[in-house]
């Protein structure tokens, strides 16, 4: 992604000699080429010019760099979800039924939690039906590349104990879990068409009854890792960008232990969203100057 911005930022610039952007990736860790974003200024260019000369050239850099640094930065994704459940309710989300048909409604819990409130499930886990309470939110994403899929999570011991959320395209979805029970671990599921793969299942150990901060990240590439309290725990473990438009955020909390204080959703434009938005950029700054250069 990096490469086409830089090949949109040459095509919009008249002297081409006065910019240049260099992107260096880093094949073996994708997610950590973000801050790699070199920019030039042909110095002599801003001083040859003469009324507000290179204006221009300087805000179109400070527009690219905030572009580039946008797309490639992962921690600067656009966030484009989010709820702490702070305020004590959550209100905006539907409760919903389990995928068991003949599952009755339940209801999460508010409860107070280190940071704020979290909602936790109810009841024992598995039973006839089973006692998932899922509550969804409507989410308008069209056409993501990097993604991230956040939360912070605790499970419990007992079985069964599932803290998850799942990213949502029409019948198809993203799924990420704190499981705990005795099996304790972080897993991914992508669900696409009549394809449901379990793409990882990573063991935390005690830490999937403590709260800690999740991170399931797409790469510009379609590449998955994840994160715990923001370190690198098993980068690149599944490529797939099957999935770009999502329209729900759900939580299923399986079981009484298993709580989420917060979720978050970050993306980023796919290169023609972000062409247009820089071609946007470079339009409104041109009419700018034409109208303040006589
Ligand atoms: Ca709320
Ligand atoms: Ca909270």
């Amino acid at each position: 992604m990096g490469q086409a911005l830089a090949a949109e930022a040459f095509g919009a610039v008249t002297d081409p000699r006065d910019m240049r952007i260099a992107v260096k990736e880093n094949a073996m860790k994708p997610q950590q080429c973000a801050e790699n974003v070199i920019v030039w200024v042909r110095p002599e260019k801003c001083r040859s010019a003469r009324t507000g000369p290179s204006r221009i050239t300087v805000m179109l850099v400070g527009l690219l760099c905030l572009l580039g640094g946008a797309t490639l930065s992962q921690a600067a994704m656009p966030v484009v979800f989010y709820d702490n459940f702070d305020d004590g309710n959550y209100d905006g989300w539907t409760v919903k039924r389990a995928t068991d048909p003949n599952a009755p409604v339940f209801s999460p819990d508010v409860v107070a939690s280190p940071e704020g409130y979290a909602i936790r499930g109810v009841g024992s886990g598995y039973g006839q039906p089973c006692l998932d309470s899922c509550i969804a939110h409507p989410l308008s994403l069209p056409r993501a590349t990097e993604l991230k899929i956040e939360m912070r999570a605790k499970s419990g011991p007992q079985w069964p104990n599932c803290a998850r959320i799942n990213l949502l395209s029409s019948g198809d979805s993203y799924g990420v879990v704190d499981y705990g029970e005795g099996n304790r671990f972080a897993g991914f599921y992508a669900n696409v068409g009549a394809d449901d793969v379990e793409a990882l299942r990573y063991g935390i150990g005690n830490r999937a009854y403590e709260w800690h901060d999740f991170a399931w990240t797409r790469d510009s590439t379609g590449w998955w890792s994840l994160s715990i309290d923001g370190q690198v725990e098993a980068g690149n473990f599944y490529r797939d960008d099957r999935l770009s438009s999502f329209d729900q955020v759900g939580i299923s909390l399986l079981r009484n232990q298993s709580e989420i204080d917060w979720v978050r959703v970050s993306a980023v434009p796919e290169p023609a969203t972000m062409s247009l938005l820089i071609l946007g950029g470079l339009g409104v700054l041109a009419r700018r100057r034409k109208r303040v250069t006589p």
